[in-house]
């Protein structure tokens, strides 16, 4: 549909659904729970001021690194525009790349509501800010909003704080209107290098430090989502 940046098939129908029930006419209408997903927001490139050009090579080779880590798992990079160029630079780059088009691919959509926009991900990653806590905008802020209070409290029980690079898995309670309405069993914090003299712990231009940052910070929210599915 006109609603989806693809660079693989991004509905709930994947291939394998359609071989392994053939001729059952209900299994269109079963949700896919069967290919474990991470929909994940490009880190640190909106509040945090990162440069996108950057931000989309580290993308890449990371994705690239992991892809073939993960089974039959898909990674989706999402944003909240047609028009976002994150999503359009990292399209470009990931073309160039030899990754497996139904493993990874980008997505328009908010991502506390892809499934209602025909792709379910049981696992989401937020840009997170050092404190974890709910607010201040952005996708951080969309995601305590729509997980209610029990995001809140089940990342209390996890941790207090997050150092840039570092990323923390949390388990979503079935009360969770996230995870009711959803199907997201788990939401992955992440904290990305912060390049915006107006927050915490600001890297003053320091791409050197920046960049290591950053692949840090995909680096483990890959690790975070393949010990999720294994
Ligand atoms: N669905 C999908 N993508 C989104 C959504 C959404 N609902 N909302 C934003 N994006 P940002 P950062 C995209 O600023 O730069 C917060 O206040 C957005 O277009 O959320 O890492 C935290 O508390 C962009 O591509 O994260 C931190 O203090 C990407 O998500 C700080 O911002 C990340 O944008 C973190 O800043």
């Amino acid at each position: 549909s006109s609603d989806k940046t693809i660079l693989g098939p991004s509905s709930g129908a994947t291939k394998e659904n359609l071989t392994v029930n053939k001729g059952q006419e209900q299994s269109w209408t079963r949700p896919s729970v069967s290919v474990p997903t991470l929909a994940f927001p490009s880190i640190s490139t909106a509040d945090f001021q990162f440069n996108i050009e950057k931000a989309s090579e580290i993308i890449v080779e990371t994705v690239e690194e992991f892809v073939d880590k993960i089974g039959n798992a898909r990674l989706v990079l999402v944003d909240l525009s047609h028009g976002s160029k994150i999503l359009s630079l990292v399209r470009t780059k990931a073309a160039t790349k030899n990754i497996d088009p139904q493993k990874f691919f980008t997505f328009v959509g908010d991502i506390t509501k892809l499934r209602s926009g025909g792709l379910h991900c049981n696992v989401i990653a937020n840009a997170a800010n050092w404190r974890l806590k709910p607010g201040g905008g952005g996708v951080n802020a969309a995601i305590f909003d729509a997980a209610g209070p029990e995001l809140d409290t089940a990342t209390k029980k996890r941790a207090g704080s997050l150092s840039p690079g570092k990323a923390v898995t949390v388990s979503l309670p079935s009360t969770s209107p996230l995870f009711s309405k959803e199907g997201v069993t788990h939401v992955i914090h992440v904290l990305g290098p912060n390049m915006n003299p107006k927050r915490p712990n600001c890297l003053k231009d320091d791409y050197n430090m920046g960049c290591k940052v950053l692949r840090e910070a995909y680096s483990s929210l890959f690790e975070n989502f393949a010990s999720i599915v294994r």
